[in-house]
């Protein structure tokens, strides 16, 4: 790498060594060489990190959110500016192609309309005879964030700029597997000039610094993206301590029906994008794929073209679009899925030949809809592409799932398509279009097992705030 990253961990405006002086390796997803030793937060490290965030709060909550924004938007220029920087940084790590670096834009966007986001108002009543009634929008103190390793940086943004706005502090915690993008924006923060503790970042892994933040009893809300494993752990912990708020945004098995008068060429180059995007690791991936049979041979030929035709290798070289998974974990996962899915359904593609962390992709098609491979999340680039005779048979099968975080339907047909995407039991439908996602004002969020609450521009701020009621009783009214 260029420059040597930042390792230490992110607490009250400094950058420290751990308590325990501990420190976990970071592999390189591209060599498979040892990147950095990057500093473990200890529970003592949250207990600090905590305090710190703690005692910014009322300072922090009471600036105007005009004057908070001021710093919002500092750090936006500053994500913006960094970008080749955090995009190398991405494809070293975790092996994401620079050429299809998308989220500092999209992490700078949201500091940008957090800086500036219309403040929550409340309500007033004169409903109760003798009384005013009037509601109060509150930050809530402490917001902890605990994020994964596909997106770190936008899932940095996603969670801390409205927390922020909303006049929270913060303590975010990074997955073990992408520590370095979070604090090299904990850097940027520091540039920014944010008041010391406002923001907070730890690194190290879920069982330790994780499970740490999820039992705090200062922190009053968590937002966590990840898998719906820990989901079920954090929110456990959440339960035995304080009955902190969650945001749950966790996985999916997103599907895409396509009905035969769509436009295919549109569906196969978007439906495969969206499967290959990060080499398949991406919570609102459509990997599965449902195609009227009428259309199901040709449809499954032209993806297979536009799926295969991939250029993998050094994700740093912007002529690549299609990179390693992020570690060995992830890469003997999806292998061990590519296995199962040989034993259920047929296999389209050629037996893998990628060497390192990379997967080719990889198509299965007639596959049982109770077979593993189409009820877990994959994780890699790996997608089924089976085929439907009617429109009830597609909702039914799209529904067969715990997930329901993203759906997808391609059809000319409007009434066809408000009856479907009305019945998909999914927090977005995509018509005509599919993840990742477009619409950034929209809530975003998982029905089923796929998430607790929404997150997006309008609706994040409100998660990070409480509404208080306040009863005024007023003589001769
Ligand atoms: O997730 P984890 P992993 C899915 C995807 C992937 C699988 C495993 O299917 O293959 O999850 O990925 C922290 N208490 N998604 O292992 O473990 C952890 O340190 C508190 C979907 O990375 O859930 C990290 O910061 N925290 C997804 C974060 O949780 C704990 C994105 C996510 O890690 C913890 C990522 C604990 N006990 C994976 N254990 C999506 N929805 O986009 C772990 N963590």
């Amino acid at each position: 790498m260029a420059t040597t990253p930042e390792t230490r961990l992110f607490i009250n405006g400094q950058f420290r060594p751990s308590s325990t002086n501990e420190t976990f390796d970071l592999p390189s997803a591209k060599t498979g060489e040892l990147l950095a030793k990057v500093y473990e937060a200890s529970a003592q490290d949250v207990d600090d990190a905590v305090a710190a965030a703690k005692a910014a709060f009322p300072a922090w909550a009471a600036l105007s959110p005009y004057d908070r924004g001021r710093y919002l938007v500092r750090l936006a220029d500053l994500i913006q500016e960094s970008t080749k920087e955090l995009a190398n940084l991405e494809a070293e790590s975790m092996g994401r192609p620079v050429s299809t670096y998308f989220d500092a834009t999209a992490g700078s966007k949201y500091f940008r309309y957090f800086s500036e986001a219309a403040y929550p108002q409340g309500s007033s009543s004169l409903n109760t005879p003798g009384f005013v009634n009037i509601t109060l929008k509150q930050p809530v103190g402490v917001v902890a964030a605990i994020i994964p390793w596909n997106a770190p940086l936008v899932f940095f943004c996603k969670k801390v700029a409205p927390a922020l706005a909303a006049g929270n502090a913060v303590v975010l915690k990074s997955s073990e597997k992408a520590p370095l993008t979070s604090l090299y924006v904990a850097n940027l923060a520091l540039k920014a000039g944010f008041p010391p503790g406002v923001l907070n970042v730890l690194s190290g892994h879920g069982p330790l610094s994780g499970a740490a933040l999820a039992s705090h009893m200062d922190v009053r809300v968590l937002s966590f993206t990840g898998s719906n494993r820990t989901g079920r752990l954090i929110s456990k912990m959440a339960t035995d301590s304080n009955m902190k708020k969650l945001v749950f945004e966790l996985g999916g098995k997103s599907p895409a029906i396509i009905f035969d008068d769509a436009d295919i060429e549109a569906a196969v180059r978007e439906t495969q994008f969206s499967i290959q995007l990060i080499s398949g690791q991406t919570c609102m991936a459509n990997s599965r794929i449902y195609v009227h049979r009428s259309i199901a041979e040709s449809f499954l030929e032209r993806f297979k073209v536009a799926f295969t035709s991939a250029r993998l290798g050094d994700p740093t070289d912007p002529a690549i679009n299609h990179g390693p998974q992020a570690d060995k974990i992830q890469h003997a996962t999806v292998l061990r899925y590519i296995e199962m899915g040989k034993e259920s359904g047929t296999l389209v593609t050629d037996e893998q030949s990628a060497s390192g962390l990379y997967i080719n992709p990889t198509i299965f098609t007639n596959v049982p809809e109770d077979a593993q491979i189409m009820k877990d999340e994959i994780f890699g680039p790996i997608v089924i592409i089976n085929p439907f005779d009617t429109e009830e048979e597609a909702i039914a099968k799209a529904n067969d799932t715990e997930h329901g975080l993203y759906a997808a339907v391609y059809t000319k047909n409007l009434d066809r398509a408000m009856r479907v995407a009305s019945r998909l039991e999914a927090g977005t439908v995509g018509v005509n279009c599919t993840s990742p996602t477009k619409g950034d004002d929209m809530p975003f969020g998982g029905q089923k097992g796929s998430g607790l609450q929404r997150e997006s521009y309008l609706h994040s701020m409100e998660t990070f705030m409480e509404t208080k009621s306040v009863l005024i009783k007023v003589a001769g009214l």
